[in-house]
């Protein structure tokens, strides 16, 4: 990754093997490679209540088939990425629970809540442990937690926790996983929302000893998109140099249906400047189950495919075939 991260810019996509916009769980189906006829380099998977012990997850994929996607993903030559919505173990709410202040440190050593969390994370380490190609080599991820904390949507955020707790937050789950669990195939992802400046960023950052990537996630609301993309790109993209680490828009989603260049004029143009390791756009949805989520990867038959068949083909974009 740190290599390819001069070269080109990778593609990701979450859940891109798990289901698409008109199909779920269908063997080597994937939205984007039905438009482009490739798979995307990178791909998401989200572990949301696999602390609960459930057998799927909170977008309704089945645990069994993340770990096969996974194992395949992986032998097939791509990156995936994790990322954990898991619930708030002091309320029992959802990660969107910001009723209480306290989650936090209620989960840190010596906090009411420190054994529960232990418990979710004795889940997460099995199953990180569980990722093993036939010839029983574990699987490299690159694990994405307690994301876009410079916002207050989550039990984690910004306004929801100190700085001393999020970072100890942190310090305490990598620990924990690496040397009570012995899990070492993980590297770690420190992800922001936005922010407008260097400080901002790395103003809970939890320490060059632990964090493998430095990235952001940004959404496409409105027409400052993409001078507030531009500045964000700017920023990682010098930190990421500076500290020797990979750097990424680890979530992006635009209003594809009805911004039909949004590839190749918002998002291409945009990135093209900087060394990143990747862009990855959030999930598509089937459309019968979640018709309130729009989808943010192409899908065959969208306005967007002809834009986004461009932005495959352009040079500076990294599919499947480009990186194996
Ligand atoms: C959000 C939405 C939710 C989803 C969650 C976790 O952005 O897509 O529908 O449950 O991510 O993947």
């Amino acid at each position: 990754m740190m290599k390819l991260q001069h070269k080109g810019l990778m593609f990701g996509h979450q859940d891109d093997l798990a289901y698409g916009t008109t199909w779920y769980s269908k063997e080597g189906r994937s939205d984007v490679k039905d438009v482009c006829g490739d798979y995307p380099s990178v791909i998401g998977w989200e572990l949301g209540h696999l602390e609960l012990g459930d057998a799927y997850s909170l977008d309704s994929v089945y645990f069994d088939r993340i770990r096969a996607g996974i194992i395949k993903a992986s032998e097939m030559g791509a990156i995936n990425t994790v990322s954990w919505h898991h619930r708030n173990a002091l309320t029992g709410g959802s990660a969107w629970d910001v009723t209480s202040k306290k989650t936090v440190a209620s989960i840190l050593p010596g906090g009411e809540k420190h054994d529960l969390y232990m418990t979710y994370l004795d889940k997460l380490a099995a199953f990180m442990l569980s990722l093993k190609t036939k010839d029983g080599k574990l699987v490299p991820v690159l694990f994405r937690p307690y994301h876009e904390h410079t916002g207050s949507w989550f039990w984690w955020g910004k306004n929801l926790c100190t700085v001393e707790e999020y970072k100890a937050l942190w310090r305490f789950t990598i620990t924990y996983l690496r040397d009570a669990k012995n899990v070492h195939n993980l590297l770690y992802a420190y992800s922001t929302d936005r922010f407008t400046t260097s400080e901002e960023y790395l103003e809970r950052y939890p320490g060059d000893n632990l964090i493998d990537m430095v990235a952001f996630d940004l959404y496409d609301r409105g027409p400052e998109y993409p001078a507030t993309l531009a500045n964000c790109a700017k920023l990682v993209s010098k930190i990421a140099a500076e500290k020797g680490k990979i750097g990424a828009v680890s979530e992006a989603g635009g209003p594809i249906i009805k911004n039909t260049e949004w590839w190749t004029k918002t998002v291409l143009e945009t990135l093209r400047p900087y060394d990143l390791s990747y862009v990855l756009v959030w999930r598509n949805p089937t459309m019968k189950a979640k018709a309130k989520d729009a989808p943010f990867g192409p899908s065959k038959g969208c306005p967007s495919e002809q834009d986004f068949i461009k932005f495959y083909n352009d040079p500076k974009t990294l599919f499947l075939k480009d990186i194996r």
